[in-house]
């Protein structure tokens, strides 16, 4: 069953605004809950942003809810969700916040999350075991300057961009800091690591319990796991956090990992397919 915590309770990311107690057992819109009055918050930082909807009642703005509208996806990987006096319903239920908050988009907000994965290895090359004697997956995580915490290097989607790009393309600005680089040098790079991006694994598709979620905006993500089995691919990789990100490290992918929204159950899920296609 799908729940949230990291979007409910305390306070809200960037703001002095506080979410309206919702206990777990009130999460769920179709349980009532009389009391409920979350306070509504709209950032003044997204206002005219070109990423960003208008405001719900603007003549100009008549988004088609559950589809593709022109080149924004507002479809959710999760089903069909609500629409309740024009305004779009979180799929999972109450948040304690209305409005957009900081997100662009009523509704989904689609993003896409690269896992970048390799075997850790010993000076001499031989994979390195754990106390089980199974390999370790590494994986390359960013840590966030918003929350300072170690995430995906991942982003959205821009309008008609394919998700499969979103996730290449924010792994170059976030762990490679690709905008800082010369064309010719993006060139040369992308040149080199072509068919190691061209095929990634889907691994996930789905909600996102992301601190920034309201009852009225959420976000959502593809991931895609991009492995280097041999290790002599990624090794060629030189990490350099650049946009957002302030700071690139290769991670060991433990079962005990902390990590920014649901990207602990990302990297769960690659570690348990990587360990399983090599029994
Ligand atoms: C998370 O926020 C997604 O999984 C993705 O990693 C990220 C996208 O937002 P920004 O990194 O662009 O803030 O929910
Ligand atoms: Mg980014
Ligand atoms: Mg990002």
């Amino acid at each position: 069953v799908l729940t949230h915590f990291k979007c409910r309770n305390g306070m809200y990311p960037r703001s002095a605004i506080e979410r309206f107690m919702v206990p777990d057992d009130k999460i769920n819109w179709s349980v009532e809950y009389k009391e409920y009055k979350p306070p509504n918050h709209t950032a003044n930082s997204i206002h005219g942003k070109p990423w960003a909807d208008p405001e719900i009642g603007d003549p100009n703005f008549k988004p088609k809810w559950n589809a593709l509208d022109k080149n924004v996806n507002r479809e959710s990987y999760t089903g069909q969700y609500l629409i309740q006096d024009r305004y779009p319903l979180n799929p999972v239920g109450r948040t304690g916040i209305c409005g957009r908050g900081v997100l662009g988009r009523w509704g989904p907000n689609h993003a896409a999350d690269p896992v970048v994965t390799r075997w850790k290895r010993l000076l001499s090359g031989e994979l390195e075991l754990d106390k089980n004697h199974k390999p370790i997956l590494q994986f390359v995580a960013i840590k966030r300057g918003d929350t300072g915490e170690w995430a995906l290097p991942g982003g959205m989607v821009d309008p008609g961009e394919k998700v499969t790009t979103t996730a290449v393309r924010e792994f170059q600005e976030e762990a490679i800091n690709s905008l800082v680089m010369s064309e010719d040098d993006k060139k040369e790079w992308e040149e080199k690591f072509k068919s190691f991006f061209s095929n990634g694994d889907e691994v996930f598709q789905g909600y996102v319990d992301d601190p920034r979620n309201t009852d009225n905006a959420w976000m959502e993500t593809s991931a895609y796991n991009f492995h280097d089995d041999k290790g002599d691919v990624v090794g060629a990789l030189k990490l350099n956090a650049g946009d957002d990100a302030v700071g690139v490290q290769w991670v060991d992918a433990a079962h005990d990992i902390k990590l920014y929204a649901s990207h602990e159950d990302i990297v769960k899920e690659v570690l348990k397919r990587r360990l399983l296609a090599i029994t």
